[in-house]
C-alpha cells in the first residue's frame, strides 16, 4: 500500500516559513452563485471539486495565506469587501480569497484569446492553430499587470508567491522587481513546453521568457519540458547564462532554477470513492446507459480538447471493430467528455467532429441490441467517475500532446480490484512514470493502437494484476501531497542556497 498523505501532515505548512503564502491562479478555489427557492434568492458557495485546488485548500487554511484569482462567479461580488476579498472557507474563515474583477473584453482577450488561442496551441506544438491577434496580447499584458499589482499589494518580507500555469507568464517579472528580495517566487507550468523550433514562431517569445525568468523556481512536469525551456532561453536571450546540468538560468543578475515536478493525484480519496462504488453502482450504470452485462467496457475520460486525441482513439476503435468482427457486440466504448472553452471555434469544430465520428461508428456497426459508443457529455460527480474507472476493463488515454494527464493516474488509483488495463499514449507526460506497465501507443498509428486495445482486452487476469499493482504503487507513492512536498522542499533548498550566496 502506498503513502497515506494529507496536506498538513507532510510538513508542508512549516516549509512556507514565516512569510505569507500567496497563490495566484486563473480559477478560484470557491465561487459564489445565486440559488432561487420559492421565489427567494440566496447565495450559495461552490467548493473545490478536486485536483490541485482541493489539495492546496488545506495548506492555505493552515498557513492563513492569500489566494488571488479571477472572480468569475455570478454572486462573487456580493460577498466580498471593497478590496474584493472574502475569508474562506465559510465555516472557519481561515484564509483570504482575493478576487480580481475582469471586464468582458479582458476575459475575451486574456483568457479566450492569448491564453487559449495562442499559448495553449503553441505549447502543445500546434503552431497552425495559433492566432496572433494584437488585441489578445494587449489584454493579456493588461491582466497580467492587474494580477501582478494585486500580488505586490499583498506580498511582504519572506512571502512565498506561487503562480499557477500559462495565464501568468508576464506577472513574475513585474512582481520580482517590486517585492522585497526576501520574497520568493515560484511558478508551476501545467502544460508542455515546446522545443525552440516551435516556440520561436511566437512574436512575443522574448517577453514570455523574460517574464518567467522573474521567478526564483520554475517547475514543469517532466525533464524534457525543462530542457526545452532552457533551450528556448539559450536561443532567444543572448545575455542569459545557462547551466543545463544544474537547471539554472542567470539573466540580468537574477537566477531562476528550473526543475521537474511530476504532479500526482489524491490517490487515497480516489481509492476511497472507488471502494464505495461497488457492484450495485455498476449494475445501475450499465442499466442507465443500456450496456449489456456481458460486454466488456473500454473507457475514455477527457476535457473535450484537441490535445486529448479523442478522434484518433475513436478511429482506432473503429479499426478494431472493422478488422475483428468478434469484438462487435462484445465491447462497448464509453466516452466521458466535458465540453470546455466552447466560445473558441476550434473547440466547437472538435465537438462536431467527435459527435459525427461517434454517429458514423454507431451507424456502421450498431445493432438492435448494441450501441458501440456511449457518449456522456455532462460533468459527472466524483463518485460516479471513480465507479466508471473501477469497473471499466480498459482505459484509453491517447493524448497527442499532454503536460501530464491526471486521468491516467486516477484510473490506476481507482483499480481497487487490480483488474483494469491502461493503454497510454507516449505523448503524455504521465508516460514517463507509467509507460513501463501500461500498454504504450502512438495515437496516430491507428493499426498498432487497435492491436493494443485487443491486447488489453485479451490480457489474462494474472498479467493485469501484476501490471496494475506496480502502477498503483507508483501512483500512490507519488501522489498530490508528495508532489506539493517536493515543490515546497525545493523552495526551501533554493531559498537556503540563495541566502548562502548573499
Ligand atoms: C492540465 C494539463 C495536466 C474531467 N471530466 C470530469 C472530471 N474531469 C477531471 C478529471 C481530471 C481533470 O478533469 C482533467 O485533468 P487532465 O490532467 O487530464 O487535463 P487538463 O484539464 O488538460 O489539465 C494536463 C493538468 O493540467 C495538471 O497539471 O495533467 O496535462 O493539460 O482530474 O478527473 N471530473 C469529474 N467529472 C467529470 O465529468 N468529477
Amino acid at each position: 500500500m502506498g503513502a497515506e498523505h494529507s496536506a498538513t501532515d507532510d510538513g508542508i505548512a512549516p516549509a512556507v516559513g514565516d512569510g505569507e503564502l500567496v497563490v495566484v491562479s486563473n480559477r478560484q478555489p470557491y465561487t459564489h452563485s445565486y440559488e432561487r427557492t420559492d421565489g427567494e434568492r440566496s447565495i450559495t458557495v461552490n467548493r473545490p471539486a478536486g485536483g490541485l485546488t482541493a489539495g492546496l485548500d488545506p495548506v492555505m487554511q493552515q498557513t492563513d495565506g492569500t489566494w488571488i484569482a479571477w472572480g468569475d462567479g455570478e454572486a462573487d461580488a456580493d460577498v466580498t469587501d471593497d478590496d474584493g476579498t472574502v475569508r474562506m472557507p465559510p465555516e472557519s474563515e481561515a484564509y483570504t480569497l482575493k478576487r480580481l474583477w475582469l471586464t468582458d473584453e479582458e476575459v475575451e482577450g486574456y483568457y479566450y484569446g492569448y491564453s487559449n488561442r495562442v499559448l495553449w496551441p503553441l505549447c502543445h506544438g500546434g503552431t497552425m492553430k495559433t492566432e496572433y491577434v494584437e488585441r489578445y496580447w494587449q489584454r493579456y499584458q493588461q491582466v497580467n499587470e492587474t494580477f501582478a499589482d494585486a500580488v505586490i499589494e499583498t506580498a511582504g518580507e519572506n512571502s512565498l508567491i506561487w503562480f499557477q500555469d500559462y495565464h501568468f507568464t508576464l506577472a513574475p517579472r513585474q512582481v520580482r522587481e517590486a517585492v522585497p528580495d526576501s520574497a520568493f517566487l515560484t511558478h508551476f507550468w501545467h502544460i508542455t513546453w515546446p522545443g525552440w523550433d516551435t516556440f520561436r514562431a511566437c512574436p512575443q517569445h522574448e517577453q514570455l521568457l523574460e517574464g518567467l525568468l522573474g521567478n526564483d523556481l520554475l517547475g514543469f512536469h517532466v525533464e524534457r519540458y525543462c530542457e526545452n525551456f532552457l533551450d528556448c532561453v539559450d536561443e532567444a536571450l543572448d545575455d542569459a547564462f545557462i547551466d543545463p546540468e544544474g537547471g539554472r538560468v542567470n539573466y540580468e543578475g537574477h537566477t531562476t532554477v528550473v526543475r521537474p515536478f511530476p504532479m500526482g493525484i489524491d490517490a487515497q480519496s480516489i481509492r476511497e470513492c472507488s471502494e464505495e462504488a461497488g457492484a450495485e453502482f455498476w449494475d445501475d450504470f450499465r442499466a442507465t446507459h443500456d450496456i449489456d452485462a456481458a460486454t466488456s467496457v473500454v473507457v475514455g475520460v477527457d476535457r473535450l480538447d484537441y490535445t486529448k486525441g479523442i478522434v484518433e482513439r475513436l478511429e482506432a476503435l473503429e479499426r478494431l471493430w472493422e478488422v475483428e468482427p468478434d469484438y462487435r457486440e462484445a465491447v462497448t466504448y464509453v466516452q466521458k467528455a466535458s465540453e470546455s472553452r466552447s466560445l473558441i471555434p476550434d473547440y466547437q469544430d472538435l465537438q462536431t467532429e467527435v459527435r459525427e465520428t461517434i454517429e458514423r461508428i454507431n451507424d456502421r456497426f450498431g445493432t438492435a441490441d448494441w450501441q458501440p459508443v456511449v457518449y456522456i457529455n455532462e460533468f459527472i460527480p466524483q463518485q460516479e467517475l471513480c465507479g466508471l474507472y473501477r469497473h471499466s476493463d480498459v482505459m484509453l488515454v491517447s493524448a497527442v500532446r499532454d503536460g501530464m494527464n491526471l486521468v491516467a493516474k486516477e484510473y490506476v488509483a481507482a483499480q481497487v480490484d487490480d483488474d483494469g488495463v491502461l493503454v497510454l499514449s507516449d505523448q503524455a507526460g504521465a508516460h514517463e512514470e507509467l509507460g513501463e506497465q501500461a500498454l504504450t501507443i502512438n495515437p496516430y498509428d491507428t493499426d498498432a493502437f487497435a492491436d493494443a486495445i485487443e491486447t488489453a482486452l485479451t490480457m489474462d487476469t494474472e498479467e493485469r494484476a501484476e501490471r496494475m499493482v506496480a502502477l498503483r504503487e507508483q501512483v500512490e507513492s507519488h501522489d498530490l501531497y508528495a508532489w506539493m512536498a517536493s515543490v515546497f522542499d525545493a523552495v526551501e533548498e533554493v531559498r537556503a542556497k540563495r541566502a548562502d550566496d548573499d
